[in-house]
């Protein structure tokens, strides 16, 4: 059997660490691409030199052109700019949909049967532009958001709480921003829900509300300190557990921005629900009962990308 490809559009701090993962993690060969000639090829080859010590049989090349992308079964877009400190996502609507343009039109000319995830921000909107560009089946281009939100909760919770990660499971819906809905209810610790552990005394009503807000902050508390650039090791771990379920068909149950056709009331919009991941793409869309308060914040957060996907059809006519 022929190794598998994954091709990852954008070769930056989230790409590069996207190519380390997918060698470790022996999922097949990796193809970098970046429109900074030098820079896929450097990290490739850089990457491909740290191969005879971990002992990956991967292949890693570094191209500047879209033909390389071809039989990629799998793809991380990762392209366009991240945001610098005082920034929010929503600003990099206009530029990043332009490079969306160019790699949509990439990938269908040359991997339309790809499963396709997308990271470049303003997510939700970045993703539903992505689909509609390249024209691939929705239920192959996904966006990775909740993933990443939601590993953000559980850590919060389990160093909170001084218990172990393994036992923590969180659970963040709607679109990337500051609109999130983190969701207590359907949060555990070992079964436990957040509301329960609450209720328990195990944990403040206050110190649960602060760690909600700390998540929605997640990505901008980092680019604080950081100040050039985003988060990328968690992005890129986030994005490559969707990939593996893809490419083992494990079927996994994770919350992803997904083309929502009449779910949770949302038509013709990408938005962050849960899912299940395998060999078909996004193979099924949960729904989940929401309560009234988390009904509200969810239809909140449905507006905002509403609204961007809005400014994404005035700014390029052909996606209305
Ligand atoms: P960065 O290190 O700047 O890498 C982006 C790469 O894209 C650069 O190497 C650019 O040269 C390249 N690029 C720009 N235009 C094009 C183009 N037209 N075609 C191909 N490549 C191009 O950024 P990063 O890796 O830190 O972040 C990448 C994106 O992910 C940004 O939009 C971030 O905002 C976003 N991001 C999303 C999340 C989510 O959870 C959704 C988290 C963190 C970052």
């Amino acid at each position: 059997m022929a190794r598998k490809k994954i091709a990852l559009i954008g070769s930056g701090q989230i790409g590069g660490t996207l190519a380390h993962l997918a060698a470790l993690k022996d999922l097949g060969d990796v193809v970098l691409f970046d429109i900074v000639d030098g820079v896929p090829q450097g990290k490739a080859l850089d990457l491909s030199q740290s191969a005879p010590v971990e002992g990956f049989d991967g292949k890693i090349t570094g191209t500047s052109e879209y033909k390389d992308l071809a039989g990629a079964d799998v793809i991380i877009v990762t392209a366009g700019v991240p945001r610098k400190p005082g920034m929010s996502r929503d600003d990099l609507l206009e530029i990043n949909l332009k490079v969306m343009g160019q790699v949509g039109a990439g990938i269908a000319k040359y991997a339309p049967n790809a499963f396709v995830i997308c990271i470049t921000n303003p997510l939700d909107a970045m993703v539903w532009a992505l689909q509609k560009f390249s024209g691939l089946p929705s239920n192959k281009v996904i966006g990775m958001a909740g993933v990443l939100d939601s590993s953000r909760f559980c850590h919060f919770i389990a160093d909170e709480l001084n218990v172990s990660i393994e036992d923590v499971n969180a659970f963040v819906m709607g679109g990337h921003g500051d609109t999130m809905v983190p969701l207590p209810r359907y949060s555990t610790v070992a079964g436990i829900p957040l509301t329960d552990i609450v209720k328990m005394g195990w944990m403040s009503k206050d110190k649960l509300d602060e760690i909600i807000q700390r998540t929605r902050d997640g990505g901008a508390e980092i680019v604080g300190l950081l100040k050039t650039g985003s988060a990328f090791y968690a992005p890129a771990a986030s994005a490559i557990s969707m990939a593996e379920s893809y490419l083992k068909d494990k079927k996994r149950v994770l919350p992803a921005a997904a083309f929502l056709s009449g779910e949770y009331g949302v038509r013709d919009t990408y938005v962050g629900v849960p899912v299940v991941i395998g060999a078909d793409g996004v193979e099924k869309v949960i729904e989940i009962s929401l309560n009234s308060a988390e009904q509200k914040a969810f239809d909140k957060s449905v507006s905002a990308v509403e609204g961007l996907i809005e400014a994404c059809k005035k700014i390029a006519p052909a996606l209305a």
